[in-house]
């Protein structure tokens, strides 16, 4: 049995229960899949600070379950994706890379369709850093707020926006740049008949694989375990002494 930890890093639980959803339904027969919301962090995450704060969480969660065979960092930002693979054994994957990995297999551009605008830099930096710039059509906000994304009205103007960004790029695949929308792929794929990617299946699929390849993160160099020291203050809980 796999058991696979997929960890919403904001503390809405609706959408953790959307996450877990989706996770189970994509999920293979030897999978156990934990759905996690953590103790602490921003009911979402829609910029740099919130992305600073949910990262503590997350770190929180890979701690406190070394047990896990892989986690998934379920949030379109991968927040503390490298902290979390220098303090975990098994591999980490964050739905961001899955997904953009997944695209390029799919197409030879993709366009990404997300929440507020003012995420969309931060989607351009993440296709650079994971080597995927030139496949990198485009990033389309909705202007959605990442707790609104469930209300009816949201889905039709993500339809649209879906199909706007094609057209404006031209591009082969799409992928959905928040985690709140995994539930909304295979409509919006029957709908646009192009390949839809969103993150939270990617992931877990990519997860899976890597457990059954017998593959953990390398800890020779960058991701080996932080060097211990004190920390103070309001963090001194996570000091690895
Ligand atoms: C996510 N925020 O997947 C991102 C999406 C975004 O709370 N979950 C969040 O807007 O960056």
């Amino acid at each position: 049995m796999t058991r696979l930890h997929v960890i919403n890093p904001n503390t809405a639980r609706a959408m953790t229960e959307t996450i877990g959803r989706r996770a189970r339904a994509v999920a293979g027969p030897h999978t156990r899949i934990e759905a996690i919301t953590p103790a602490s962090g921003p009911a979402s995450i829609e910029s740099h600070y919130d992305d600073a704060l949910a990262a503590v969480g997350v770190l929180a969660e890979i701690t406190a379950a070394p047990h896990a065979d892989a986690y998934v960092i379920a949030c379109f930002g991968d927040p503390g994706l490298h902290a979390a693979r220098e303090l975990a054994a098994g591999p980490v994957v964050g739905i961001a890379e899955a997904a953009m990995h997944t695209a390029t297999l799919l197409g030879r551009t993709f366009s990404v369709v997300t929440t507020l605008a003012r995420t969309a830099p931060h989607t351009r930096d993440l296709a650079e850093q994971y080597g995927f710039a030139r496949a990198l059509a485009g990033v389309h906000a909705t202007g959605i707020a990442v707790l609104d994304l469930h209300h009816p009205p949201a889905r039709r103007q993500i339809f649209d926006a879906c199909a706007a960004a094609l057209d404006r790029d031209g591009s082969d695949v799409l992928v959905l740049g928040c985690a709140g929308m995994a539930d909304l792929a295979d409509d919006l794929a029957e709908g646009l008949s192009v390949p839809v990617v969103e993150g939270v299946g990617a992931a877990v699929k990519l997860a899976e694989g890597l457990v059954g390849l017998g593959l953990r993160t390398g800890k020779r160099h960058e991701y080996a375990p932080p060097p211990p020291k004190p920390v103070t203050g309001l963090l001194a809980p996570y000091s690895l002494n």
